[in-house]
């Protein structure tokens, strides 16, 4: 098999890439190690920046989104049992954020691909990334037990941070930036109405707690757990009872329950790998950097990365030029690491680390105390949490 660029991994970073490079008249082949049920039925995220939401109207991907994705204008924050709002639109000039899960997205993306984009393989898991400084890289993939060989102008390395891409990078070459934190987040989803129509972010004593929505029918909540927390050890009512702990306030505000329709335990990490890009392989989204959720940036920077790499593909197509590609990875890492800066910044306020001091306590109340009563740290909070600009 050959293509113009082999995209391995149909997430959101490999899903939007396809879409953008079909929409330039670019050739692509989609290589997805899952089934097609599992990919749509992932569980992961649920904001998405302005800017994501105009990536994904622009490329066409934009219909059902704009029809059931929720729009947020703040988030609440929570501490002490006091809430304080962010407004958004007041502080920055008019942005909001879409709440529209993964989920869908990939569900869109994948339906559009499949009715009239390039190829996308189901259970075709890429073994090896073979020749990137070369000018014909290979994948060699496996598919439906055969072995097969994909051969391409440029590799996009869009698998996720488990994927085998970034191996393809040679040890001397790479350089990892990484911190792993003590907690993980124990995330559920439940048949029922969310509590709050935003989502609150809540700092406690017992640890984080974030309330989140799929629909106006299903709520998505979190728990902040001690690393190597496993699902099964909390029971329904464990959870909600803490869940009550942490976000109950004392002016009254309680939380619904329901049903409880799946857990999961997800551990936190950030990790960046310098550079995005060697020889022909372009590294994208999960596979080249990771946030702690708290910030809800790890899907909006797959897909920025995605435009960038689209974009510079395309400039390349038609004008000859590599300048684009030359520049992808500090383009792209410069707004990583300012995600990389906010997710920290949000993880490091918001959890109570294990063995945490009297001191950092404190400290960490000081820190939402400016919050809540400066318009500048606010405004920072909000530039932050609704996105920067892509270029
Ligand atoms: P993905 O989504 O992991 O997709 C990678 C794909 O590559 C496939 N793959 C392979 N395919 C072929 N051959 C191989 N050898 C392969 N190895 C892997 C995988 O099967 C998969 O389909 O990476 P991508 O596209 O970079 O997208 C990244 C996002 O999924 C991720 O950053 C976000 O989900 C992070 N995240 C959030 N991001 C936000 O922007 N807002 C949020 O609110 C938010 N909340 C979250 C989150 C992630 C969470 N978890 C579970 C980590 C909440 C949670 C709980
Ligand atoms: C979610 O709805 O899954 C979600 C929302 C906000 C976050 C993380 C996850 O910061």
């Amino acid at each position: 098999m050959r293509t113009c660029v082999g995209i391995i991994g149909a997430g959101p970073a490999g899903l939007v890439l396809a879409r953008l490079l079909h929409r330039a008249g670019i050739e692509a082949v989609v290589l997805e190690a899952r089934d097609r049920t599992y990919v749509e039925q992932r569980q992961r995220a649920g904001v998405l920046e302005q800017g994501t939401v105009d990536v994904l109207r622009a490329a066409g991907a934009g219909a059902r989104m704009d029809r059931e994705g929720l729009r947020h204008d703040g988030i609440e924050l929570r501490f002490e049992r006091r809430r304080h709002r962010v407004d958004f639109p007041g502080l920055t000039g008019g942005r909001s954020v879409t709440v529209y899960a993964q989920t869908e997205v990939c569900k869109d993306l994948i339906a559009l691909q499949l009715a009239g984009g390039g190829p996308l393989l189901f259970e075709a898991e890429a073994l090896a990334v073979e020749g990137v400084d070369t000018p014909s890289p290979r994948i060699r993939f496996r598919n439906q037990g055969r072995e097969d060989v994909l051969e391409c102008d440029y590799v996009a390395g869009c698998d996720g941070f488990w994927g085998v891409s970034r191996s393809a990078v040679p040890a001397g070459v790479g350089r990892v930036f990484e911190r792993a934190y003590p907690f993980g987040w124990l995330g559920i989803l439940a048949d029922v109405p969310p509590s709050h129509d935003e989502l609150v972010y809540a700092r406690h004593e017992r640890g984080f707690a974030l309330l989140s929505m799929r629909t106006p029918a299903v709520s998505r909540l979190y728990l902040q757990v001690p690393d190597g927390t496993k699902a099964q050890e909390w029971g329904e009512e464990e959870i909600w009872r803490e869940l009550e702990l942490r976000l109950e306030t004392a002016d009254g505000w309680r939380l619904r329950r329901g049903p409880v329709t799946q857990k999961s335990v997800t551990p936190m990490r950030s990790y960046v790998h310098e550079p995005m890009r060697y020889g022909r392989l372009f590294l994208a989204g999960d596979a080249a950097h990771i946030v702690p959720p708290t910030g809800a940036k790890g899907l909006n920077l797959a897909v920025g990365d995605a435009v960038v790499l689209a974009r510079a593909l395309a400039h390349e197509k038609e004008t000859g030029s590599a300048e684009l590609l030359d520049t992808y990875s500090a383009t792209c890492l410069r707004r990583v690491w300012q995600a990389e800066r906010f997710s920290y910044d949000m993880t490091t306020l918001l959890h109570r680390a294990p063995g945490a001091t009297a001191f950092e306590d404190r400290l960490q109340l000081a820190r939402l105390d400016r919050l809540t009563s400066s318009r500048a740290a606010e405004t920072d909070l909000a530039e932050a949490y609704t996105g920067f600009p892509l270029s």
